[in-house]
């Protein structure tokens, strides 16, 4: 790391993260609750999980008596970056090391793959020290891979043994956590004593459930790209002449094109579930948008700001089918396509090989986003951050409105259009106060859970509205948040994935004001993250957190 860092930096490292009272205090405890079940394919479930399901949810409580023997303890950072990483392995080293100075940290190196390789860097205070409330994975680095084939479990188990491991503690989301559960039956199985425990971290905001309130970094990366659409909401009222359609990251939920929304209100926010429950297409979608240009244009504004999810591709039900297509014929003939010649030779054969009606959509995309849903990651996702929908959309409203034009409609409009993505730049920016706070809280619970002996659980901070000494921290079984699914044509178990609910107070908020944002101007300019000054400013959790705890807001 550079020796020249920035005067925020400086003064950050010296920011000191809250916690809950229960975990302030030399000595704490844990209390099991009464035995847990998921809420559905229990008898499937319990099969695949056998040593730990059903296991009680844990409350870390004050004044206890956890042993305090020296541990060795692994941790690793899985999947997308979010602010508030450093902060975890920050709040697992200080607890643990309270517990006993001679406590080891390894951090394992470039995520799941570390494992496996058993590539890994013991973390000293002098490390840790360097990179307290900053964002960033940098520290460690993260990666992507999976630890599910049996090889990999069993190269895992070896590392963890020759360590001496007693606790791995694995940081990623929905998958990263399931994986945990994964690994913490199969160690058990085997009589490795490594207990795994999750913490609960995505940008997406799409990990949440009755136990685990958020995830970790979803406040940050929607505040950051709050701040930049407020800012474009001002240029667009100054410069008078620009339609701004922005992309916003979060690979399936809409969670954080809401939140932003609800922080900014800018004049159209389309969400992926509701365009999906109401089975609106393509077309619907750009005569919407179309309407609220015109009728802007009418009352004089030929500028607004529209945000886009980037899951949307899949909630479009006649796009999703195509891509489903797409996915059974590269799961036999990946390699004979990637042999063709060049582009139009794919479209030629995919168009050959997908129904009449995906053909048509196939082909109708512009070459870029065809190619880009020819990709997969190593969990079988498009890589949904590169499919440019904004361009895609601008595309298809120029078209209409040069339509509606041609007929003598739609004159006052003047559209000049503008694309925006907005996606890494959240990812690693400083966390927020309240991300620095809670990350630090879940690294706390999730050493006292492996001192507790726990295993497949993941950490959980909750009453999360409330002022950080009543927040209430503890582990839920991971097999408690688990369901079947279909991936890859298999069922097999993974935590549900939340996405936005349109019963939900967040939703029902944005749908009883989002008409009077179309037509008038009611942006709201959230400005910079403030890392120092009033707890309103400060600390204050998303709007959607809030609503979602009956917290009252005003539009
Ligand atoms: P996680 O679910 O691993 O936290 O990652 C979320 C995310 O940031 C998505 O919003 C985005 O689609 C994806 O990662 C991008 O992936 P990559 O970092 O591999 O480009």
């Amino acid at each position: 790391m550079s020796s020249h860092i920035s005067a925020l930096q400086q003064a950050r490292l010296g920011y000191t993260p809250k916690l809950p009272k229960a975990l302030r205090g030399g000595s704490v405890g844990v209390e099991f609750g009464a035995a847990t079940a998921p809420a559905s394919h229990q008898e499937e479930i319990q099969a695949l999980f056998p040593l730990t399901y059903g296991q009680p949810l844990v409350t870390i409580t004050a004044g206890g008596n956890l042993p305090a023997g020296p541990l060795k303890v692994g941790v690793v950072l899985s999947g997308g970056q979010a602010p508030g990483g450093h902060n975890v392995i920050a709040g697992l080293f200080d607890a643990l090391k309270a517990a006993n100075p001679d406590t080891r940290l390894y951090g394992f190196l470039k995520g799941p793959g570390g494992v496996i390789k058993g590539k890994y860097q013991e973390l000293t205070a002098e490390i840790i020290d360097a990179y307290r409330n900053t964002g960033g994975f940098n520290m460690i680095m993260s990666g992507r891979d999976k630890i599910e084939k049996p090889a990999d479990l069993a190269a895992c188990k070896a590392n963890l043994e020759a360590m001496g491991l007693d606790g791995l503690v694995i940081i990623g989301g929905d998958d990263s956590n399931t994986n945990a559960a994964v690994l913490a039956e199969y160690l058990q199985r085997e009589g490795c004593k490594t207990r795994v425990i999750g913490v609960p971290k995505t940008i997406d905001g799409d990990m949440k459930n009755d136990y685990i309130e958020a995830s970790f970094g979803f406040d940050t990366a929607a505040r950051t790209y709050a701040e930049l659409i407020g800012n474009i909401c001002r240029d667009a009222q100054s410069a008078v002449k620009y339609w701004h359609f922005v992309r916003l990251m979060g690979r399936a939920a809409s969670h954080v094109a809401l939140e932003c929304a609800l922080q900014t209100q800018p004049n159209i926010t389309l969400i992926s579930e509701e365009i999906q429950a109401k089975g609106i297409t393509l077309g619907e979608i750009v005569d919407g948008i179309v309407q609220i240009i015109v009728d802007r244009a009418a009352a004089g504004r030929n500028y607004g700001i529209l945000l886009v999810p980037e899951g949307l591709p899949e909630f479009i039900s006649d796009i999703k089918t195509m891509i489903e297509e797409l996915s059974t014929i590269l799961g036999t003939e990946e390699e004979y396509l990637r042999g063709l010649a060049d582009h139009s030779e794919r479209v030629q054969y995919l168009e050959s090989q997908l129904g009449d009606h995906s053909a048509r959509v196939y082909g109708s995309l512009p070459a870029d986003i065809q190619e880009v849903l020819l990709r997969r990651d190593s969990h079988g996702n498009v890589p949904l951050s590169q499919v440019e929908t904004e361009r895609l959309l601008i595309d298809l409203v120029s078209d209409k409105l040069r339509l509606l034009q041609s007929h003598g409609q739609a004159e006052a409009v003047k559209f000049s259009p503008l694309g925006h993505f907005f996606g890494y730049e959240g990812r690693c920016a400083y966390p927020s106060n309240f991300d620095a706070d809670y990350c630090y809280s879940l690294g706390y619970a999730a050493a006292q859970l492996v001192r507790a002996g726990v295993t497949g659980y993941t950490a959980n901070v909750r009453n999360l509205t409330r002022n950080s000494d009543e927040w209430l921290a503890g582990g839920v079984p991971v097999t408690m948040m688990l369901n079947m699914e279909m991936r890859k044509g298999k069922p097999t178990p993974v935590i549900k994935k939340a996405l936005v609910e349109l019963d939900s107070e967040p939703f029902k908020f944005f749908a009883a004001n989002r008409e009077s944002w179309g037509v008038e101007d009611a942006y709201i300019f959230p400005g910079p993250i403030q890392y120092f000054g009033p707890a309103a400013v400060c600390d204050a959790p998303t709007v959607t957190l809030a609503l979602e705890k009956g917290v009252k807001v005003q539009a």
